[in-house]
């Protein structure tokens, strides 16, 4: 593309975006850029100028976006560990092998079921090559959904999503149904607040064991608490961000925008003891949103 052609790329990118601020019917009809052109202003896009083309598009729908794309080398098969290899690719197409590093890691790898039936949160190795290997178990097959939530050195971040399809018998079970308290290892944690769509969420989560609140919280990976919230029906990754706190518990607060009502799994990750473990919850954001059988609280 001549330097002509690559100014006249950008300025359509910057019309659609500032249209797109003031809704999306501004940019629909005779006079909208097609889609090939936005897409390559926003690869050639010098850094810095990827934030203005962002979409709303919710985190980990995608298995590629901004010329990142999330590549498994590995077929897993139910209930045998597995080292588990995929790489991460660039624009250049090589993968990727320069990171920043984010609570603590380059590279946060999540895996649910696509029920929401079960979730982990790994942290694979990186080779010199730019291959990550986890060893991943899953103990049923089905569908399920892996999330490379990253920064590449230099760029903003991303989460990726692929899916992870497991052969055998497969019966998915229904979402749990909406609580505000859930149990793990003799843990309760409640959860307070609500979740509202478009807007930054107030959500404190508050973990006692044996009927007493918890004080001594140990920090993983940089917080007392990691959150990862995932919609029912797409399961659209939310980006959580942890308010810092002085405080080992027994309270941890969350800032959650959800894009949409529905329903979504909230997971979260405490560390107490030497042991991290996840509390899970299924939570409803008001307004309209997909409904998602099993989830209305009067029963399976
Ligand atoms: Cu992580």
């Amino acid at each position: 593309m001549n330097a002509a052609a690559k100014l006249g790329a950008y300025v359509l990118g910057l019309a659609v975006v500032f249209g797109g601020a003031l809704g999306a019917g501004q940019v629909v009809g005779p006079t909208a850029a097609p889609a090939q052109q936005v897409e390559d202003h926003a690869a050639m896009a010098p850094q810095g100028e990827h934030e203005q083309t962002k979409s709303d598009t919710p985190r980990g729908l995608q298995v590629s976006e901004n010329g990142y794309t999330l590549n498994p080398l590995t077929t897993v098969k139910p209930g045998e560990p597995t080292d588990f290899r995929f790489t991460v690719t660039g624009p250049d197409g090589r993968p990727v092998t320069d990171y920043q590093v984010e609570h603590d890691k380059k590279l946060h790898f999540i895996v649910v079921s696509r029920d929401l039936g079960s979730f982990q949160h790994l942290h694979p190795v990186q080779d010199g090559d730019g291959v990550w290997s986890v060893k991943l178990t899953l103990a049923d097959p089905g569908a399920y959904r892996a999330f490379a939530d990253f920064a590449p050195a230099g760029g903003s971040g991303l989460t990726l999503g692929a899916d992870l399809l497991v052969a055998g018998d497969y019966a998915p079970k229904p979402l749990p149904r909406v609580a505000r308290t859930a149990t793990v290892d003799g843990y309760a944690v409640s959860l307070a607040g609500d979740l509202v769509p478009g807007q930054a969420s107030k959500l404190t989560l508050s973990v006692s064991k044996d009927g007493r609140p918890v004080t001594d919280l140990q920090p993983y990976l940089g917080a007392y608490g990691h959150l990862v919230a995932l919609r029912a029906g797409d399961l659209a990754y939310l980006h959580v961000h942890p308010e810092e706190s002085v405080k080992a518990g027994p309270e941890i607060t969350f800032y959650a925008e959800v894009p949409s009502g529905g329903e979504y799994r909230l997971f979260l990750d405490f560390q107490h003891d030497g042991k991290v473990r996840t509390a899970d919850f299924t939570a409803r954001a008001a307004g309209a949103g997909a409904a998602q059988p099993g989830a209305d609280g009067h029963g399976h």
